[in-house]
């Protein structure tokens, strides 16, 4: 691949390079001036913070403008295949400091702020987290957006422009409350808004015949509407579209009604409709049967179709050439009604045959599945599609036929139980259908998708998760970045692959030292972080051992809890052990409707108050639980963990991608044989890398064996006393039996094994002790981790995807001199 820098050249138009940035910084400070002035309506004297943050994004978007404009027409003339990712989600956090590290401009930006007489690092610290997603598949999603662009494959995201993201965290006496995010309450500096992309959608009413013609009347229609962010790759090459719907009423306001002083009644229908992108549900792998969440899903997937039809008729006129032109990858089952929607446009609003247009939109869709856990699989009450999408179920229904012919004995349908199972249909409605770790793709084949597997055997292929490697290398982790540039360039931050090249420098006089330093200056800016946040002191030579991800019962914060409950009591009854000082780090947040989990994150609360108050155990043992996790607190704590908890029962956990942050930055794992744990390992080599428990087959058995958690709890003594402290209200006096329920659970149910992997989880805890006190060798496994998980790029997983399941090709943007034509 060529590394033309595209955004320095073009700003860099003077000989000398410092010349060259002293003007790119000058440039840029006249035009955050005059963003400020004339978009802001500000003067300098009267600014706020936030309103030079948006003056410099504005100031940056400018310079994204030209190579968005200049890759879209590249994707035009080149007639290539365009790759559409629907998805429900997008996790995106902060855009700044990624679009100014992708365009080269970092530097410029931090003088012409300190001309300004302003600090970067304030302004940086100012932009909201767009919080447009839950966990892994939403920021799954973001990561693949920055991948796409940066390896050039022209691409548009499809999803929901939330007025309200992901709910924010607080603790109130240790509990859980929610509160709603706001990030769209100052101006949002990235997106421009497309009065003139808008679609009319429909719901509800009834489907008649004529003439053999099945013809939908709906009752009900909304209006979508397109709000655009590009996004810029690494060293500003190539961008890509991220398209979000937001919901209006097609007849806006009620003149009449508003001069008839019904006020409230005049803007009701614009009320109504804008609730279909009010808010983001915070279900993270529990699905609810809701309404809004099907309008939801129908809304952006049948607006993104119609954009991509109509993008596509601009540009051709046989839609047999569909295929070859549109890759739509479905992001989950959210998006699954692509499927009966995208045969109904073909074949009842274009007329193709009903049977090619089933094959035709198959021949486009892809379908990613993230999860085996059955009550994750989206199903919809059939009676509730026929009331919502009346035409789409008939599709549903003749697709599921026309599926039932192809099988010798009819086994699998997609319809049961009064029910349509989206999971089935995504699959019949996809020429590739992809896992996301080796394991989880081989459990698709083994367990949910066993008898579509065997029907259609070439349909299931994995595509290993990755994530990019500029956000959470390049810019969450300055140290090491810089260490590893100044040791093997810079080539690695989009070939990640690249930092294998480091592992001969282990042997210097030097280089592990420096790892050391930059994983010690993390930590030590965490724990001062710590102490200003949370008013909590830790020693910084600690082991950082850091669990963040949603909190779910299959992830096991508890096991890990309870695992801190047994060291704190050990270490009361035995301070001068030669204890490895620890501070466990954890935070996520319960989706609100999840009420064990919600206990769970109280006992955490409550276990820390009681630990972190123990004047005896202090020097060795603390426990932080910090407040509502995203993905700018993953970009302060990833960098400075020294131990990643990825414990999930074996099974459960389809790929996860913090395992993956967590090892590039030189975390050590310890964690089960559960996704992509399992690849992980295989690429550090198992001495760096801590396993314990039970393999997935195992779980399955062990769940077989009458009594299991009694039996578990029997044969170890920590755990027996760590489960009766909780039991007895040791950390909650006001309410002993508080956490009855959780202690209940896991004695007598256990389904998630916390019991029986317990002490295999104990005795890898204190392997893991022993190894941190020779921090020499540590250190060496650390930088292992580093130099072996470039693999674990989301630039590599796209390609894969590229490849194996889209045919896609990667385009370049033509550079200066070239012609477009
Ligand atoms: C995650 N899934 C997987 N789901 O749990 C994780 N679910 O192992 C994997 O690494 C990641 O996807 C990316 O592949 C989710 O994050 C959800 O967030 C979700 C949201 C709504 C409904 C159901």
């Amino acid at each position: 691949m060529t590394s033309m820098t595209v955004g320095r050249v073009a700003n860099a138009p003077v000989a000398s390079a410092l010349e060259g940035d002293l003007v790119t910084s000058a440039d840029l400070r006249d035009s955050i001036l005059r963003h400020l002035t004339y978009d802001l309506g500000k003067e300098p004297e009267m600014a706020e913070i936030h309103d030079w943050r948006i003056a410099l994004s504005l100031a940056l978007r400018e310079r994204i403008v030209d190579h968005w404009f200049a890759s879209m027409r590249t994707a035009r003339h080149s007639g290539a295949k365009r790759v559409y990712y629907l998805s429900m989600e997008f996790l995106i956090g902060r855009l700044l400091e990624d679009s100014m590290v992708n365009l080269g401009l970092e530097e410029a930006a931090d003088r012409a702020l300190t001309d300004l007489g302003l600090n970067l690092q304030d302004i940086l610290a100012d932009e909201p987290d767009a919080a447009l997603g839950n966990g892994g598949l939403g920021r799954l999603a973001a990561c693949f957006m920055e991948s796409l662009a940066t390896v050039g494959c022209p691409a548009f995201g499809y999803g929901i422009r939330y007025e309200h993201g992901l709910f924010k965290q607080r603790f109130v006496q240790g509990r859980q409350v929610e509160e709603p995010e706001d990030w769209l309450q100052q101006r949002p500096a990235w997106e421009f808004e497309r009065s003139d992309i808008a679609f009319k959608l429909c719901f509800g009413g009834e489907v008649s015949e004529d003439g053999g013609k099945a013809v939908w009347h709906p009752e009900e229609a909304v209006v979508a509407k397109a709000y655009d962010t590009p996004i810029i790759s690494w060293q500003g090459r190539w961008a890509n579209t991220l398209r979000l719907w937001s919901a209006r009423p097609l007849h806006g306001f009620d003149l009449e009604r508003f001069n008839r002083g019904e006020f409230a009644a005049a803007a009701e229908p614009e009320a109504l409709a804008r609730t279909i992108s009010r808010v983001l549900y915070p279900d993270d792998t529990t699905e609810q049967g809701k309404e809004l969440r099907l309008k939801q899903e129908f809304f952006f997937t049948a607006a993104s179709l119609r954009d991509i039809l109509r993008r596509f008729e601009a540009e051709h006129d046989n839609l047999r050439l569909l295929p070859q032109k549109a890759a739509i990858q479905l992001n989950d089952t959210h998006p699954a009604i692509a499927g009966p929607e995208m045969v109904r446009l073909l074949h009842d609003e274009r007329g193709m045959e009903l049977d090619e247009a089933i094959v035709t939109a198959r021949a486009c869709l892809s379908y990613t599945n993230h999860t085996l856990m059955p009550e994750a699989l989206e199903r919809w009450p059939e009676h509730l599609m026929h009331r919502l999408l009346p035409r789409h179920m008939q599709l549903i229904e003749r697709i599921d036929a026309a599926h039932a012919v192809k099988q010798p004995t009819r086994q699998v349908s997609a319809l049961e139980h009064g029910e349509v199972k989206m999971g089935e249909l995504a699959f019949m409605m996809a020429h590739k259908v992809n896992g996301v770790s080796a394991l989880h793709t081989e459990l698709m084949k083994s367990t949910v998708f066993a008898e579509l597997h065997r029907l259609h055997p070439d349909r299931i292929v994995n595509q290993t998760n990755g994530v990019t490697p500029r956000r959470w290398v390049l810019s969450a982790n300055r140290r090491l970045s810089a260490l590893i540039t100044d040791t093997i360039g810079e080539g690695w931050v989009d070939d990640l692959e690249q930092l294998e090249q480091l592992e001969p420098y282990f042997g210097d006089a030097g280089f592990l030292d420096r790892y050391a330093a930059a994983k010690r200056e993390n930590k030590a800016d965490l724990s001062n972080w710590l102490a200003t946040e949370m008013d909590l002191k830790v020693d910084p030579t600690a082991l950082f051992d850091v669990q963040i991800k949603r909190i779910h019962e299959y992830k096991r914060q508890h096991m890990n809890l309870l695992e801190t409950i047994a060291l704190w009591k050990e270490i009361a009854a035995n301070p001068d052990a030669g204890w490895t000082p620890r501070v466990k780090i954890f935070a996520g947040k319960a989706a609100p409707g999840y009420v064990f989990a919600k206990e769970i994150v109280h006992l955490i609360n409550e276990v820390a108050a009681v630990i972190n108050a123990d004047p005896v155990t202090a020097p060795y043992l603390k426990v932080a639980f910090l407040p509502n996790y995203n993905v700018t607190l993953a970009e302060r704590l990833i960098p400075a963990a020294d131990l990643s908890e990825q414990i999930s029962t074996a099974g459960k956990e389809a790929s996860g991608t913090g395992n993956m942050k967590f090892a590039l930055n030189g975390a050590l794992t310890v964690g089960t044989l559960d996704g992509a744990n399992v690849e992980i390992r295989e690429r550090v080599g198992e001495e760096n890398f801590f396993l314990f428990g039970m393999t997935a087959d195992e779980v399955i058995a062990r769940r077989e064996v009458p009594g299991h958690a009694a039996q578990a709890i029997e044969a170890d003594a920590r755990l027996a006393g760590a489960l009766a402290d909780i039991g007895e209200g040791r950390f909650s006096p006001d309410d002993p039996g508080r956490y009855h329920g959780v202690t209940g659970n896991l004695s007598h149910h256990d389904y998630f094994l916390v019991c029986s992997d317990f002490t295999a989880y104990w005795e890898a805890q204190r392997r893991i002790d022993a190894a941190f006190a020779d921090q020499n060798a540590w250190m060496r496994m650390a930088a292992i981790n580093t130099a072996r998980s470039g693999w674990f790029s989301s630039d590599r997983a796209i390609r894969g995807y590229m490849a194996d399941i889209w045919n896609a090709e990667a385009l370049e943007v033509p550079g200066p001199g070239d012609v477009l034509h």
